[in-house]
């Protein structure tokens, strides 16, 4: 069902910059605690309908709220067995060009975890960068993008002396309890960091890079971090680089998979 949704994701790695959206109407489906599509785009004034339909309840039941207060699916009434399918049609006819947050109280909020973003706009196209969120750090890579890297030290090498300062900071940020999750649409991270730090985000297929994205994050706490990439079905390594403020380095090594 999936893959209906998303025809070109998975054909010849090509970059997602753009998801067209040809057809007048969207349908989102829940996925586990997801919802899949998370992005997608309307006409401007084409009274176009985006229908979201719980047809997988996952581990709990999924409610669906809009953060503009527009009706949805009330999750308060159902208890923790209840996986009853709904489904919630919203018609965009008068509403002015934005973007429009839909997210399940149980799992999300506006713009993280289990939540959707319908963009309305004359193109009637998801721009680059996608959703994202204010909790969310979102890229996406250039069209037919090539990134350009500046290759690690070798393990062990002996061409890294960073020195901190005298008194300074020794103590190198840590990614407590780092969990990756990979689709066709790219890999989704969600760590808790010691500190403030750049995190460089390599995704590898049969070691080779597919993606890079190096994340400035300036506070500690859980983050979640998006890399957009259109990916195969396999599996994937997923290297974590952390860099604190004084340049104290670590590292951390993930695995996903795409099913
Ligand atoms: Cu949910």
């Amino acid at each position: 069902m999936r893959r209906l949704l998303l025809p070109a994701a998975g054909l010849a790695g090509l970059a997602l910059a753009v998801v067209p959206a040809l057809a007048a109407d969207q349908t989102v489906h829940t996925n586990g605690n997801r919802f899949t599509p998370e992005d997608v785009a309307v006409v401007l004034g084409a009274g176009n309908k985006v229908t979201i339909t719980n047809d997988n309840g996952g581990i709990a039941p999924h409610d669906l709220r809009w953060q503009d207060g527009a009706p949805g699916e009330p999750g308060a009434t159902k208890s923790m067995a209840d996986q009853t399918p709904w489904s919630v049609q919203r018609t965009f006819d008068t509403e002015p060009e934005g973007r429009y947050e839909f997210y399940c109280s149980v799992h999300g909020d506006p713009g993280s975890g289990m939540h959707g973003t319908v963009f309305v706009n004359q193109a009637g196209t998801v721009p680059s960068g996608g959703g994202g969120g204010t909790t969310t750090t979102s890229t996406t890579p250039p069209p037919g993008g090539t990134t350009t890297e500046t290759t690690p030290p070798p393990p062990g090498g002996t061409t890294t002396s960073t020195t901190p300062p005298p008194g300074g900071d020794t103590t190198p940020p840590s990614a407590g309890n780092p969990r990756a999750r990979a689709t066709r649409r790219g890999v989704r991270l969600v760590l808790t960091l010691s500190e403030p730090a750049d995190v460089t985000v390599r995704v590898l297929r049969r070691g080779r890079r597919v993606a890079r994205r190096t994340f400035d994050v300036n506070r500690s706490g859980r983050v979640v971090l998006r890399v957009r990439r259109a990916l195969r079905r396999g599996r994937y390594g997923i290297r974590l680089t952390l860099v604190d403020a004084a340049g104290n380095r670590a590292t951390k090594r993930l695995r996903a998979r795409v099913r």
